[in-house]
């Protein structure tokens, strides 16, 4: 079941039953490591067991980790409860945490939006989707080709997102360095665009099966595109600028 947790900045709202926000009962302001929404070999054989263990287990876990170790050395920062908020609007974060919230939200921000547009159930593409796609680049296979190209050409560590742009009703392919998201990016080609797809270029997201092969990685994921769940994020995106996990 759907609801909505959060009103963020600029009118965008996030959808969720299951997005990763403070723990009730022990510690107020504590995030939490949502588990994968499938198991762990469940993408094989694009993306293996070992890969999604250590990537969701070790690597995100950190990330909640140290972003709640951050957030308790400023225990006076009454900050937002939705995780979305918190990285949308880092202008309201203390200085002395900013970077670590930025860095450490961002990387679970990113995860669990990450692992939700990913299945491995194989659906074909909704028709609206397929339709907004070729508006926007031409056809799928252009789309596939200038999202792949983005993801390659990201330097170093980053991401490549797929976003509506509520401003003209267009898609739009941005990449992001680190862990920053399109909410807080500070690259302007992001500004005001709705995440519906991303793709984790930093290499732990695929070193351990592709080893120095980004593009054979990004050749393999579109088998295991839950363009479902696109189709959905597209829609919410579209009609009120909600943000759908
Ligand atoms: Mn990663």
């Amino acid at each position: 079941m759907k609801k909505i947790i959060s009103a963020a900045i600029a009118g965008i709202v996030v959808l969720s039953s299951a997005f990763a926000k403070p723990d009730k009962g022990k510690e107020d302001s504590m995030y939490r490591l949502n588990p994968l929404p499938y198991q762990y070999s469940a993408l094989e054989p694009v993306l293996d067991a070992q890969t999604l263990m250590y990537h969701h287990d070790k690597h995100q876990a950190a990330y909640v980790n140290n972003l709640n170790a951050a957030l308790q050395k400023e225990p006076n920062f009454n900050h937002k409860p939705a995780l979305v908020d918190l990285i949308s609007d880092l202008d309201a974060v203390p200085e002395s945490i900013r970077e670590a919230v930025r860095n450490n939200g961002g990387g679970v921000f990113n995860h669990e939006f990450y692992w939700n547009g990913l299945t491995p159930n194989k659906p074909e593409i909704p028709k609206i989707l397929s339709e907004a796609l070729c508006q926007s680049f031409g056809s799928v296979e252009n789309f596939k080709s200038q999202m792949a190209a983005a993801a390659v050409g990201v330097f170093g560590s980053g991401w490549a997102w797929l976003c509506l742009d509520p401003s003209t009703g267009k898609l739009k392919i941005v990449k992001t360095r680190n862990q920053d998201t399109p909410m807080n990016c500070s690259c302007q080609c992001a500004k005001g665009l709705i995440p519906i797809f991303c793709i984790d270029v930093w290499e732990h997201a695929y070193y351990l099966q592709y080893k120095n092969l980004r593009a054979k990685y990004l050749e393999n994921i579109w088998d295991i595109v839950d363009w479902e769940k696109i189709c959905r994020r597209y829609c919410s995106a579209l009609k009120d600028k909600s943000i759908l996990m």
